[in-house]
Parts: C-alpha cells; sequence; structure tokens
C-alpha cells in the first residue's frame, strides 16, 4: 500500500466508523486493508495506484451491464444538466413503474424508496398492517436490510425465538420476529400449526444471495406459499438481489411464484441509490396517501437514480442479455469448483442467471447452519491469492458472486487463469 493509500485510509478510519461506509467493505472477513477506487469501467475497477482488478462484487448487485455502461452514464449526464432532485412527480417515475409492473410477474402497483433496507422495512408494516397480525418469520442467513426487525438471530433454545442480533434492537422487536433455517418446510409447518394465527408474513429471499448462494430445494418456495395461503399470512419475496438477476423477472419468474410482495432494488438504479416494493393491487393500495400506511422519503424516485435505472432495464429488456450472463457465471463457478477439486480442496459451488457461488466444503449447501460448516481460513487464503493477482471476490465466505454483461467469456477465461494459479497457492 503505498503512502498515498496508508494517509488515505489512517483518515477514514479516524472518521468513519472502521473507515467504511458499510461493514462489508472492511476486508475485516478476510483481512488485510481494502483498496481504495479510483476508477470503474466494464469488468474492471481501478485502485488509487493503478492496479487493474476484475469485479465479481459489482457493487453487491447492481452493475448488471458492469461499469460505467454507456446507456447509463449518458442517461445521468443527460439528467443531471436539468436537475438532481425535484420532490415532484416525475415522467421517469411513472416509466420505472410500468418497467418494474412489466417485468416482474407478481407486481401490480411499485413505490420507490432509496434502498432495500427501506423497501424491506416498509413492506413489513404494510404485511403488518394488511393482516392485522405483528410476528415474522425470516430464515438465517437471509439478510434483508439493518430494520431492527430483520436484525434478529435463530434465538438458542427454542429454536424460533429471536433474539437481538445487533446492541441496539430490543428484545421487544426481536422477539416479534421468529426464525428458522432455510430450506426446512417442515420447520415452517410446524410454526405455523402452532402460531400461524399470530404471522403476518414470511420473507425470504427466495434464493439466498447472503450467506454465499444457497438455492431453494424442489418444493420449499410452492410451500412456503400453499402455508402462508393456508394461514392468511403474506409471502414476501425479499428480490432486492435476485431482482433481474436470476431471470429478468427475478426468482419468482424462475420458480413460477407469486408472492404478495416484492423488495427490489440494486439493479433498478444501475449504481444509484433505490429500493421499491411493490405486489399486489389491494394491498399496495393501503399505502399514504391512498391509504393509512405511511411511507415516505424525500429523494424517493429521484430523477438521476431512475434515469440511470431506467436505462440499465431498458438495455436488459432491449439486448437479453440473460442467457450469456448465465453462460459465463455458470463457467466461471464450475471452473473454480474444478480447480479446486482437482487440487484436492473440497469446494462445491453452483450458479443461478448472473450469480454464482463457491463453497469450500462438500455440496450441496442448502443452509446457513450448512454454508458455516466450510473451511473458511480456505476461502481467506484463496480470496487474498485471487486478489494478489487481480481478481476481486466478495471479502465475505458469506456473500454471492456476480457477473455482468461486461465479463466475456475472454474476461472468464483470464479469471480461470489467476484461479488456477491461486489454488497452487494455497493448495
Ligand atoms: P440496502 O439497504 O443495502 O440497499 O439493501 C439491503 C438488502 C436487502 N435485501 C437483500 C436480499 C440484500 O442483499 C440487501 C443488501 N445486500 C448487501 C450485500 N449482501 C449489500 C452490501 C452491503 O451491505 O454493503
Amino acid at each position: 500500500m503505498s503512502e498515498r493509500t496508508k494517509g488515505l485510509w489512517a483518515r477514514a478510519q479516524a472518521l468513519i466508523p472502521g473507515g467504511v461506509n458499510s461493514p462489508v467493505r472492511s476486508f475485516r472477513s478476510v483481512g488485510g486493508d481494502p483498496f481504495f477506487v479510483a476508477r470503474a469501467e466494464g469488468a474492471y475497477l481501478y485502485d488509487t495506484e493503478g492496479r487493474r482488478y476484475t469485479d465479481y462484487v459489482l457493487s453487491w448487485g447492481p452493475l448488471i451491464l458492469g461499469h460505467a455502461h454507456p446507456v447509463v452514464t449518458e442517461a445521468v449526464k443527460r439528467q443531471v444538466g436539468r436537475g438532481t432532485s425535484y420532490g415532484a412527480p416525475t415522467a421517469a417515475e411513472v416509466e420505472m413503474a410500468e418497467r418494474i409492473v412489466g417485468m416482474v410477474p407478481s407486481v401490480e402497483m411499485v413505490r420507490l424508496v432509496n434502498s432495500g433496507t427501506e423497501a424491506t422495512m416498509t413492506a413489513l408494516r404494510l404485511a403488518r398492517a394488511a393482516t392485522g397480525r405483528v410476528l415474522v418469520l425470516k430464515f438465517t442467513g437471509c439478510y434483508h436490510g439493518h430494520a431492527d426487525a430483520f436484525l434478529v438471530a435463530a434465538g438458542s433454545g427454542v429454536a424460533t425465538l429471536g433474539l437481538p442480533d445487533s446492541p441496539g434492537v430490543s428484545e421487544t422487536v426481536a422477539a416479534e420476529t421468529l426464525v428458522l433455517p432455510f430450506n426446512d418446510l417442515d420447520a415452517v409447518e410446524r410454526l405455523f400449526e402452532t402460531r400461524g394465527e399470530e404471522i403476518s408474513s414470511i420473507f425470504v429471499e427466495p434464493v439466498v444471495g447472503n450467506s454465499g448462494l444457497i438455492l431453494p430445494v424442489e418444493g420449499f418456495l410452492e410451500g412456503l406459499r400453499a402455508i402462508t395461503e393456508r394461514h392468511g399470512a403474506l409471502l414476501v419475496f425479499d428480490e432486492v438481489m435476485t431482482g433481474f438477476r436470476v431471470a429478468a423477472g427475478g426468482a419468482q419468474e424462475r420458480y413460477g411464484i407469486e408472492p404478495d410482495l416484492t423488495t427490489l432494488g440494486k439493479v433498478i438504479g444501475g449504481g444509484l441509490p433505490i429500493g421499491a416494493f411493490g405486489g399486489r393491487r389491494d394491498l399496495m393500495e393501503r399505502m399514504a396517501p391512498a391509504g393509512p400506511v405511511y411511507q415516505a422519503g424525500t429523494l424517493s424516485g429521484n430523477p438521476l437514480a431512475t434515469a440511470a435505472g431506467n436505462a440499465q432495464l431498458r438495455y436488459l429488456v432491449e439486448e437479453d442479455p440473460f442467457e450469456h450472463l448465465a453462460q459465463a457465471a455458470e463457467r466461471l463457478s464450475g471452473g473454480i469448483v474444478s480447480a479446486l477439486t482437482e487440487a484436492g480442496i473440497r469446494a462445491s459451488g453452483c450458479s443461478v442467471g448472473s450469480m454464482w457461488g463457491v463453497f469450500f466444503s462438500e455440496g450441496p449447501v442448502r443452509s446457513f447452519e450448512e454454508a458455516q460448516l466450510a473451511d473458511l481460513d480456505r476461502f481467506r487464503a484463496f480470496h487474498r491469492a485471487c486478489l494478489d493477482r487481480g481478481v476481486f471476490l466478495a471479502p465475505s465466505p458469506f456473500e454471492a458472486g456476480f457477473v455482468s454483461t461486461a465479463h466475456t467469456p475472454g474476461v472468464i477465461d483470464e479469471t480461470l487463469e489467476v484461479v488456477r494459479a491461486a489454488v497452487l497457492e494455497i493448495a
């Protein structure tokens, strides 16, 4: 690290908690200090020391067209000269709503907000208002943003008793959140038999991207749909990450399940701050000012975010890159697993659409509890060996990887060369 970057890092740590504005960026899960990004283009990040990294984090999902794609940057440039925020309706918000409703099967109406956290916290408020019930069920390893209700760990002892997962989350709030292992449909069935009439909703990442990448087992999502319908609870798909990534219409299109509400973010902003929640018209019309459930936001539907997001969504619809994206993700995850297993290192992996994941353990990994059994030290060594060779993987074993349209077959080949060298180093 050069003196300049060292100086940046020292100043950051002096004034920003942990030196970062979001904890996962801190590299604390993998060791070492984060690099500082100077610029980015296509599949590549460039740090303040001029080093180039092939980027598989892609801002944690939003950049499905890669960095600084011209359709996105030109749209933002056209808008910025016309103003950056109005606090009044714009045509771009109507276009964004029409695109989301047109692409996401279950969404009849949608409200734009400024982050995935705002989307999920409001969807929970709406679910509670619509059902008159308080409890919410989530699954271990699923992350739904940092609203109090979702910062709850599975309680020890009583498997479903929620306990605060962060100081500052009150026991009262935590007790209203029930937690079960992902993919355990029998446990969900048993819980609803005893407490079903108290449960407002189930929140689920239909494909889990916050434990590493974990796929739903056959029948799991269908089971959640049937159980919530039987007990009068709402099914909420948190597609902030999977939306437009596991398929054009998200996991609900891929698996053919229609949730009552869906939360979105990331891709719909083209890299600018955004979130959204939407779903059944009869539910969404309860939102103020149409109905009594309150939610608001100074910058909701921001003209720059909708310019970038509309441009990105328009490109996805017109160019339909989803098959290429899926092939890139499959070739990458398969190539990494092959390189590791050929070197005698236990590994498993999968991909779905443009998301991919590798675990340093025998597969298939079906829950966060199983993901925690992977060889995390080996992951750290692999992450560092790849980073030293210019490949940037998510700096945590419990994150999914992404690809973009900029990750051409040549880029994937280049990365797999690096992977083979990194494996030799850690084997
Ligand atoms: P934001 O509030 O960070 O926009 O979205 C929260 C959120 C909600 N739901 C899902 C499924 C999510 O994956 C996220 C945010 N994802 C993390 C990555 N695991 C964002 C990265 C970070 O926290 O810095």
